[in-house]
């Protein structure tokens, strides 16, 4: 049997990975932090079906000794690093962090892999970030690294200094260049997973109106349970390299939203601009999205847009889901919880 490592299984992306796993019948570790409350609602369904095939271990990638004993003592085939502070804007807030977790953990977990007698394939989660101000559109595996936020840079050390490792050490290391990915399992601070709650709540009869903070910003929206099964299929290559994970279509903020809300048959129009800006039911007129500049970034990254014709060559992977359609699924699925909550 199979055993795969997942550093950051109790997220979005660990989670729907540990289902494809334990479903292609892989034994599946997963590092937890120690804290005061429970963070597993996203695995508490695997814990229960397939309890033999998971186990959880308490740690921290940043206990080096500990970390390095856990690794060598399960020995795994493939090892997925999908930890991190995930948040760009959070990321002007605590940069020293955010560079820690994101940048310098990948190379001690390199170091670690380097040592261990037994041979081991790494996934390392980079992201579209990593482009931040670039000019080139769409980006692809070879277009030069030019991040503009503390996460960027941190995304792309980790992933120039995998490429090292790689070349000099012989480490089989993929980078997973991301783009944005959302699902219901998206956590509630990303700019998605905050409309698509919100619009349930609205049709649920709440009267707060949605603040948001830039609607021009444009992203390459798809869904993670799809790129997971690229993660998987990447260390299943035969050799190890970088691959874009993107859909090549780009959806703005607010068109997320109109999307989003027009699920739940809430059709929204906009009016005004810059800070003025509302969103309006089309049906009475209520307000329904405000702009809240506390929602601004510092400097906003360009049109990340990615090219995955290498993973669709070599992978035989495509997207299948993409922006307005992400929103339609996540927008349903937030209707039906929050029906569950309220009765409604
Ligand atoms: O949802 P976001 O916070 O995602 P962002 O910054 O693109 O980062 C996500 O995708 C990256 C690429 O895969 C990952 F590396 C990263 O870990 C994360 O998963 O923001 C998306 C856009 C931004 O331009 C932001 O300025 O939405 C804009 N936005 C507008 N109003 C907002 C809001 N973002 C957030 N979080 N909250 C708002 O109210």
């Amino acid at each position: 049997m199979k055993k795969a490592f997942i550093l950051g299984i109790t997220g979005q992306d660990g989670s729907y990975l540990a289902e494809l796993l334990l479903g292609r019948g892989y034994h599946v570790h997963g590092l937890v932090r120690r804290a005061s409350m429970f963070n597993r609602a996203r695995i508490e369904h695997l814990r229960s079906s397939d309890p033999e095939r998971l186990t959880l271990h308490y740690g921290e990638l940043s206990d080096l000794t500990s970390f390095r004993r856990l690794l060598s003592r399960v020995q795994p085939d493939e090892l997925y690093h999908l930890a991190g502070q995930s948040h760009v804007g959070l990321s002007f807030e605590i940069p020293e962090a955010t560079c820690q977790e994101n940048g310098l953990a990948a190379l001690h977990l390199l170091e670690i892999v380097r040592d261990l007698q037994h041979p081991m394939r790494v996934y390392f989660a980079s992201s579209s970030e990593i482009f931040g101000a670039t000019s080139s559109f769409p980006q692809c595996e070879t277009t030069p690294l030019d991040p503009i936020n503390p996460y960027g840079c941190a995304k792309a050390f980790a992933t120039q200094i995998a490429r090292v490792y790689r070349k000099a050490h012989g480490v089989f290391v993929v980078n997973g260049i991301t783009y944005n990915h959302e699902s219901p399992r998206r956590g509630e601070n990303f700019v998605t997973r905050k409309i698509t709650l919100a619009a349930a709540r609205l049709r649920a009869g709440a009267k707060e109106p949605l603040r948001l903070g830039n609607l021009d910003a444009v992203r390459d929206w798809g869904y993670a349970p799809e790129y997971v099964e690229g993660i998987w299929q990447s260390l299943q290559a035969e050799a190890a390299g970088d691959y874009v994970f993107a859909t090549g279509q780009l959806c703005s903020v607010r068109e997320f939203a109109q999307a989003a809300f027009a699920a739940l048959d809430l059709d929204i129009g906009f009016a005004g601009s810059g800070v003025d800006e509302v969103g309006r039911r089309l049906d009475n007129g209520e307000t329904v999205l405000r702009i809240d500049p506390v929602y601004y970034r510092p400097v906003e990254a360009t049109l990340l847009v990615g090219d995955a014709s290498r993973a669709r060559t070599i992978l035989r992977w495509a997207p299948r889901t993409v922006g307005p359609e992400v929103a339609r699924v996540m927008a349903l699925a937030d209707w039906e919880k929050v029906r569950g909550e309220t009765g409604s």
